[in-house]
């Protein structure tokens, strides 16, 4: 596992089930990295290295980790499979790949059974995973929660200042 360099904990970990995911994985490190949350970041797939994957989500709590965001393409398991071994909260990103525009990893990822719950953004939707898992951070961490406050406040400014740019 790759960690960004900063001297707080790792608070959040970010897998995907190929290094091909990377460009749209990307967007959730950045996300998180914007609120200055230290993250980790692996490749851990769920049909070439199933042993690590297992290993990954048993031992991720006690790590310290307390999010994991779990990107995967096509029979895209890795998300499910995870939280599966974890009970630590799972946002599932489908990445889309070359067929079905990404349908066939959204639908992998979001039709889990009753029991084992994976929070599933969008089709390439990495971002809004790194975003989710800092409020889920933040329930608990009152600054954080403060610094997401800070970034919606700027949200709605820049929808003011671009109605403001059209009426002009
Ligand atoms: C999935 O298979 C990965 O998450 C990736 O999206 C897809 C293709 O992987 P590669 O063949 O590019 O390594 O498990």
């Amino acid at each position: 596992m790759d960690e960004n360099s900063s001297s707080k904990a790792v608070r959040v970990g970010i897998i995907m089930g190929s290094d091909s995911d990377w460009p749209v994985m990307e967007a959730a490190a950045l996300a998180v990295a914007e609120f200055g949350v230290r993250f980790e970041v692996g490749v851990v797939s769920a049909h070439r290295t199933p042993q690590r994957m297992l290993d990954y989500a048993r031992d991720a709590a006690d790590r310290g980790i307390e999010v994991i965001i779990a990107g995967a393409g096509g029979a895209a398991h890795l998300p499910g499979m995870v939280a599966s071994a974890t009970p630590l909260p799972v946002i599932g990103v489908p990445v889309p790949l070359k067929y079905l525009d990404g349908m066939d990893s959204l639908l992998s990822i979001v039709q889990m059974p009753a029991g084992v719950p994976v929070a599933t953004v969008s089709i390439g939707g990495a971002r809004n995973a790194g975003l989710l898992a800092v409020r889920i951070l933040g329930a608990a961490d009152p600054q954080l929660r403060g610094r997401m406050a800070e970034f919606q406040r700027g949200l709605e400014q820049m929808v003011l200042d671009k109605d403001e740019a059209l009426r002009r």
